[in-house]
Protein backbone atom coordinates (compact mmCIF):
# COMPACT_ATOMS: atom_id res chain seq x y z
CA UNK A 1 0.00 0.00 0.00
CA UNK A 2 1.18 3.00 -1.05
CA UNK A 3 2.80 5.23 2.66
CA UNK A 4 2.46 8.39 1.07
CA UNK A 5 0.29 10.83 3.09
CA UNK A 6 -1.00 14.27 2.17
CA UNK A 7 -3.60 16.84 3.68
CA UNK A 8 -5.54 16.24 0.44
CA UNK A 9 -5.62 12.77 0.84
CA UNK A 10 -8.29 12.85 3.75
CA UNK A 11 -8.99 16.59 3.68
CA UNK A 12 -12.91 15.56 3.12
CA UNK A 13 -13.57 14.74 6.45
CA UNK A 14 -11.31 17.35 8.40
CA UNK A 15 -11.87 21.20 8.54
CA UNK A 16 -11.13 22.95 11.57
CA UNK A 17 -13.06 21.94 14.90
CA UNK A 18 -15.83 20.32 12.55
CA UNK A 19 -16.07 16.78 13.54
CA UNK A 20 -17.48 15.68 10.64
CA UNK A 21 -17.65 11.72 12.57
CA UNK A 22 -20.61 12.31 13.61
CA UNK A 23 -22.50 12.88 10.69
CA UNK A 24 -24.91 10.45 9.08
CA UNK A 25 -22.83 8.01 6.66
CA UNK A 26 -19.71 8.89 7.97
CA UNK A 27 -17.18 6.10 7.59
CA UNK A 28 -14.82 6.00 10.62
CA UNK A 29 -11.11 5.63 9.31
CA UNK A 30 -10.15 4.82 12.70
CA UNK A 31 -11.99 1.20 12.91
CA UNK A 32 -9.78 -1.78 14.12
CA UNK A 33 -8.98 -2.86 10.77
CA UNK A 34 -6.04 -0.32 9.64
CA UNK A 35 -6.17 1.64 13.15
CA UNK A 36 -2.40 1.27 13.65
CA UNK A 37 -2.06 2.37 9.39
CA UNK A 38 -3.89 5.74 10.28
CA UNK A 39 -1.69 6.49 13.27
CA UNK A 40 1.59 5.87 11.26
CA UNK A 41 0.26 8.04 8.60
CA UNK A 42 -0.95 11.05 10.62
CA UNK A 43 2.22 11.07 11.95
CA UNK A 44 3.93 10.68 9.46
CA UNK A 45 2.24 13.62 7.66
CA UNK A 46 3.35 15.79 10.71
CA UNK A 47 6.17 17.20 11.63
CA UNK A 48 5.71 16.67 15.62
CA UNK A 49 4.39 14.63 17.78
CA UNK A 50 2.63 15.26 21.06
CA UNK A 51 1.50 12.42 22.81
CA UNK A 52 -0.67 13.21 25.76
CA UNK A 53 -0.11 10.59 29.09
CA UNK A 54 -2.87 11.59 32.31
CA UNK A 55 0.06 12.12 34.94
CA UNK A 56 -1.89 10.17 37.64
CA UNK A 57 -0.43 6.90 35.67
CA UNK A 58 2.33 8.06 33.29
CA UNK A 59 3.66 4.08 32.92
CA UNK A 60 0.12 2.91 31.75
CA UNK A 61 -1.08 6.05 29.62
CA UNK A 62 2.52 5.80 27.77
CA UNK A 63 2.17 4.38 24.36
CA UNK A 64 5.97 2.74 23.10
CA UNK A 65 4.16 1.61 19.90
CA UNK A 66 3.38 5.19 19.29
CA UNK A 67 6.88 6.36 20.50
CA UNK A 68 8.90 3.52 18.43
CA UNK A 69 6.53 4.91 15.65
CA UNK A 70 7.30 8.50 15.98
CA UNK A 71 11.45 6.94 16.09
CA UNK A 72 11.10 5.31 12.47
CA UNK A 73 9.53 8.43 10.48
CA UNK A 74 11.88 10.72 12.44
CA UNK A 75 9.86 12.81 13.81
CA UNK A 76 9.83 14.80 17.67
CA UNK A 77 8.07 13.39 20.58
CA UNK A 78 7.07 15.78 23.26
CA UNK A 79 5.36 13.91 26.12
CA UNK A 80 2.51 15.99 27.86
CA UNK A 81 2.00 15.14 31.32
CA UNK A 82 -1.89 15.82 31.36
CA UNK A 83 -4.36 16.62 34.14
CA UNK A 84 -1.43 17.38 37.24
CA UNK A 85 -3.94 19.34 38.79
CA UNK A 86 -5.00 16.47 39.78
CA UNK A 87 -1.56 15.07 41.77
CA UNK A 88 0.71 18.40 41.43
CA UNK A 89 3.44 19.46 39.07
CA UNK A 90 6.31 18.39 41.96
CA UNK A 91 4.86 14.87 42.01
CA UNK A 92 4.67 14.78 38.63
CA UNK A 93 8.12 15.83 37.44
CA UNK A 94 9.01 12.96 40.03
CA UNK A 95 7.07 10.28 38.39
CA UNK A 96 8.86 11.14 35.08
CA UNK A 97 12.29 11.36 36.73
CA UNK A 98 11.62 7.70 37.25
CA UNK A 99 10.59 6.82 33.67
CA UNK A 100 13.11 5.87 31.15
CA UNK A 101 11.69 8.60 29.12
CA UNK A 102 14.33 11.09 27.25
CA UNK A 103 12.52 12.74 25.96
CA UNK A 104 11.18 15.98 26.02
CA UNK A 105 8.59 16.58 28.94
CA UNK A 106 5.75 19.28 29.60
CA UNK A 107 3.86 19.14 32.10
CA UNK A 108 0.01 20.69 32.04
CA UNK A 109 -3.11 21.30 33.46
CA UNK A 110 -6.22 21.56 31.11
CA UNK A 111 -8.52 22.67 34.22
CA UNK A 112 -6.28 25.02 35.26
CA UNK A 113 -4.54 26.26 32.30
CA UNK A 114 -1.14 25.93 33.31
CA UNK A 115 1.65 25.09 31.36
CA UNK A 116 0.67 26.58 28.12
CA UNK A 117 4.17 28.93 27.57
CA UNK A 118 6.10 25.70 28.03
CA UNK A 119 4.44 23.24 26.04
CA UNK A 120 4.11 26.53 23.29
CA UNK A 121 7.88 26.66 23.41
CA UNK A 122 8.69 23.34 23.35
CA UNK A 123 6.64 23.28 20.51
CA UNK A 124 8.23 25.53 18.65
CA UNK A 125 11.88 24.65 19.66
CA UNK A 126 11.04 21.28 18.37
CA UNK A 127 10.20 22.50 14.57
CA UNK A 128 13.36 25.11 15.14
CA UNK A 129 10.06 27.90 14.31
CA UNK A 130 9.24 26.50 10.86
CA UNK A 131 5.48 25.44 10.24
CA UNK A 132 4.17 22.61 11.27
CA UNK A 133 1.71 20.07 11.51
CA UNK A 134 1.42 18.57 15.40
CA UNK A 135 -0.25 15.24 15.71
CA UNK A 136 -1.95 14.49 19.13
CA UNK A 137 -1.92 11.25 20.18
CA UNK A 138 -2.72 8.97 22.90
CA UNK A 139 -4.72 6.87 25.22
CA UNK A 140 -8.93 7.24 25.11
CA UNK A 141 -9.63 10.15 27.84
CA UNK A 142 -6.12 11.69 28.78
CA UNK A 143 -7.44 15.08 27.21
CA UNK A 144 -5.69 15.17 23.68
CA UNK A 145 -9.11 17.44 22.75
CA UNK A 146 -8.43 19.35 25.59
CA UNK A 147 -4.81 20.24 25.47
CA UNK A 148 -5.51 21.46 22.10
CA UNK A 149 -8.34 23.82 23.58
CA UNK A 150 -5.47 24.61 25.65
CA UNK A 151 -3.17 25.71 23.09
CA UNK A 152 -6.36 27.43 21.22
CA UNK A 153 -7.07 29.15 24.63
CA UNK A 154 -10.80 28.59 24.01
CA UNK A 155 -12.81 25.70 23.20
CA UNK A 156 -12.75 24.48 19.59
CA UNK A 157 -12.55 20.02 20.45
CA UNK A 158 -15.26 19.03 21.66
CA UNK A 159 -14.18 16.46 25.00
CA UNK A 160 -16.14 14.24 27.25
CA UNK A 161 -15.36 11.96 30.20
CA UNK A 162 -16.34 9.39 27.99
CA UNK A 163 -13.31 7.45 26.54
CA UNK A 164 -13.11 6.93 22.48
CA UNK A 165 -15.20 10.39 22.56
CA UNK A 166 -12.94 11.66 19.36
CA UNK A 167 -14.11 9.45 15.99
CA UNK A 168 -11.91 11.18 13.24
CA UNK A 169 -9.09 13.22 12.94
CA UNK A 170 -9.47 17.02 13.38
CA UNK A 171 -7.88 20.04 12.58
CA UNK A 172 -7.09 23.02 15.18
CA UNK A 173 -4.85 25.54 13.98
CA UNK A 174 -3.46 27.34 17.41
CA UNK A 175 -1.12 29.80 15.65
CA UNK A 176 0.17 30.92 12.31
CA UNK A 177 2.41 28.51 12.32
CA UNK A 178 1.40 25.48 14.88
CA UNK A 179 -1.56 23.05 13.15
CA UNK A 180 -2.92 20.78 15.55
CA UNK A 181 -4.34 17.51 14.24
CA UNK A 182 -6.49 15.98 17.44
CA UNK A 183 -7.02 11.98 16.49
CA UNK A 184 -8.67 9.60 18.14
CA UNK A 185 -7.39 7.93 21.35
CA UNK A 186 -5.43 4.83 20.17
CA UNK A 187 -6.82 1.72 21.66
CA UNK A 188 -4.89 0.21 23.74
CA UNK A 189 -4.35 -3.32 22.70
CA UNK A 190 -2.46 -4.67 25.37
CA UNK A 191 -3.15 -7.54 28.16
CA UNK A 192 -4.58 -4.83 29.85
CA UNK A 193 -8.48 -6.18 32.10
CA UNK A 194 -11.25 -3.79 31.88
CA UNK A 195 -10.84 -2.80 35.63
CA UNK A 196 -7.23 -1.41 34.54
CA UNK A 197 -8.61 0.23 31.94
CA UNK A 198 -11.05 1.92 34.01
CA UNK A 199 -9.10 3.21 36.32
CA UNK A 200 -6.59 4.65 33.67
CA UNK A 201 -10.04 5.92 32.18
CA UNK A 202 -9.61 4.61 28.79
CA UNK A 203 -13.04 2.49 29.62
CA UNK A 204 -16.13 3.93 30.27
CA UNK A 205 -18.32 2.70 33.03
CA UNK A 206 -21.22 2.12 31.33
CA UNK A 207 -18.94 -0.25 28.92
CA UNK A 208 -17.68 -2.41 31.70
CA UNK A 209 -18.90 -6.10 32.34
CA UNK A 210 -18.69 -5.45 36.12
CA UNK A 211 -18.31 -1.71 37.49
CA UNK A 212 -18.16 -3.22 40.87
CA UNK A 213 -14.78 -4.84 40.62
CA UNK A 214 -13.14 -1.69 38.83
CA UNK A 215 -14.95 0.23 41.85
CA UNK A 216 -13.88 -1.68 44.44
CA UNK A 217 -10.05 -1.63 43.06
CA UNK A 218 -10.62 2.40 42.79
CA UNK A 219 -11.74 2.12 46.44
CA UNK A 220 -8.28 -0.05 47.34
CA UNK A 221 -6.15 2.26 45.42
CA UNK A 222 -7.81 5.94 47.08
CA UNK A 223 -6.69 3.62 50.50
CA UNK A 224 -3.33 3.14 49.56
CA UNK A 225 -2.77 6.51 48.88
CA UNK A 226 -4.08 7.39 52.50
CA UNK A 227 -7.46 8.83 52.01
CA UNK A 228 -9.32 8.71 54.80
CA UNK A 229 -13.51 9.01 53.07
CA UNK A 230 -15.26 8.89 50.03
CA UNK A 231 -18.51 10.35 49.83
CA UNK A 232 -18.77 11.16 53.24
CA UNK A 233 -18.40 7.29 54.11
CA UNK A 234 -14.85 6.27 56.15
CA UNK A 235 -12.97 4.30 54.11
CA UNK A 236 -10.25 3.86 56.13
CA UNK A 237 -9.27 0.41 57.41
CA UNK A 238 -13.10 -0.61 55.63
CA UNK A 239 -13.45 -3.74 53.42
CA UNK A 240 -13.68 -2.30 49.98
CA UNK A 241 -16.77 -4.35 49.73
CA UNK A 242 -18.28 -2.42 52.25
CA UNK A 243 -17.63 0.62 51.40
CA UNK A 244 -18.91 0.56 48.12
CA UNK A 245 -22.36 -0.84 50.24
CA UNK A 246 -21.95 2.26 52.30
CA UNK A 247 -21.02 4.84 49.21
CA UNK A 248 -24.48 3.31 47.42
CA UNK A 249 -26.60 3.80 50.65
CA UNK A 250 -25.13 7.64 51.22
CA UNK A 251 -25.72 8.65 47.40
CA UNK A 252 -29.33 6.95 47.67
CA UNK A 253 -28.49 4.43 44.82
CA UNK A 254 -31.14 2.18 46.28
CA UNK A 255 -32.83 -1.22 44.49
CA UNK A 256 -36.31 -2.29 45.28
CA UNK A 257 -36.73 -2.85 48.74
CA UNK A 258 -33.85 -0.20 50.03
CA UNK A 259 -30.86 -2.17 49.19
CA UNK A 260 -27.62 -0.69 47.87
CA UNK A 261 -27.67 -0.63 44.27
CA UNK A 262 -23.75 -1.33 43.89
CA UNK A 263 -23.31 -1.56 40.72
CA UNK A 264 -25.03 2.17 39.96
CA UNK A 265 -23.01 3.15 43.03
CA UNK A 266 -19.75 2.01 41.02
CA UNK A 267 -20.36 3.07 38.13
CA UNK A 268 -20.95 6.92 39.40
CA UNK A 269 -17.58 6.75 41.68
CA UNK A 270 -15.82 5.42 38.55
CA UNK A 271 -17.35 8.13 36.20
CA UNK A 272 -16.33 10.74 38.90
CA UNK A 273 -13.29 9.32 39.13
CA UNK A 274 -12.25 9.00 35.51
CA UNK A 275 -13.77 13.31 35.09
CA UNK A 276 -10.77 14.09 37.57
CA UNK A 277 -13.34 15.30 40.54
CA UNK A 278 -10.93 16.97 43.07
CA UNK A 279 -12.28 15.54 45.99
CA UNK A 280 -11.58 11.87 44.94
N1 LIG B 1 -8.76 17.49 36.15
C1 LIG B 1 -8.47 17.54 34.86
N2 LIG B 1 -9.29 16.96 33.96
C2 LIG B 1 -8.96 17.04 32.65
C3 LIG B 1 -7.77 17.71 32.21
N3 LIG B 1 -7.71 17.58 30.86
C4 LIG B 1 -8.80 16.89 30.48
N4 LIG B 1 -9.56 16.57 31.55
C5 LIG B 1 -10.82 15.81 31.54
O1 LIG B 1 -10.54 14.53 30.99
C6 LIG B 1 -11.65 14.08 30.19
C7 LIG B 1 -11.18 13.70 28.80
O2 LIG B 1 -10.77 14.85 28.10
P1 LIG B 1 -10.71 14.87 26.49
O3 LIG B 1 -9.96 16.10 26.12
O4 LIG B 1 -12.05 14.65 25.91
O5 LIG B 1 -9.79 13.58 26.24
P2 LIG B 1 -9.37 12.89 24.86
O6 LIG B 1 -8.00 12.36 25.06
O7 LIG B 1 -9.57 13.83 23.73
O8 LIG B 1 -10.39 11.68 24.80
P3 LIG B 1 -10.89 10.79 23.54
O9 LIG B 1 -11.28 11.72 22.43
O10 LIG B 1 -12.03 10.03 24.11
O11 LIG B 1 -9.73 9.90 23.19
C8 LIG B 1 -12.67 15.22 30.20
O12 LIG B 1 -13.64 14.91 31.19
C9 LIG B 1 -11.84 16.43 30.59
O13 LIG B 1 -12.59 17.42 31.25
C10 LIG B 1 -6.93 18.32 33.20
O14 LIG B 1 -5.87 18.91 32.94
N5 LIG B 1 -7.33 18.19 34.49
MG1 LIG C 1 -10.77 13.65 22.08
Amino acid sequence: MKKNFSHGQFSENISEGKDFSRRPGFKNRFDKKGFWGRVRRTIAGSNVVLEIIDARFPEQTRNKRIENIARRNKKKVIVVFNKVDLIGTENARKAAQEMDLKKETVFVSCTEKTGTAKLRKAIFEASRGKSVKVSVVGYPNTGKSSVINLLKGRKTMRTSSTAGFTKGEQYARVSEKILLIDTPGVIPLTEMDETSLALIGARSPGQLQEPELAAEKLVKLLQGRGKEEICGVKIKGLDTEKAMEEIALRKGKLKKGGLPDVKAASKMLLLDWQKGKKNL
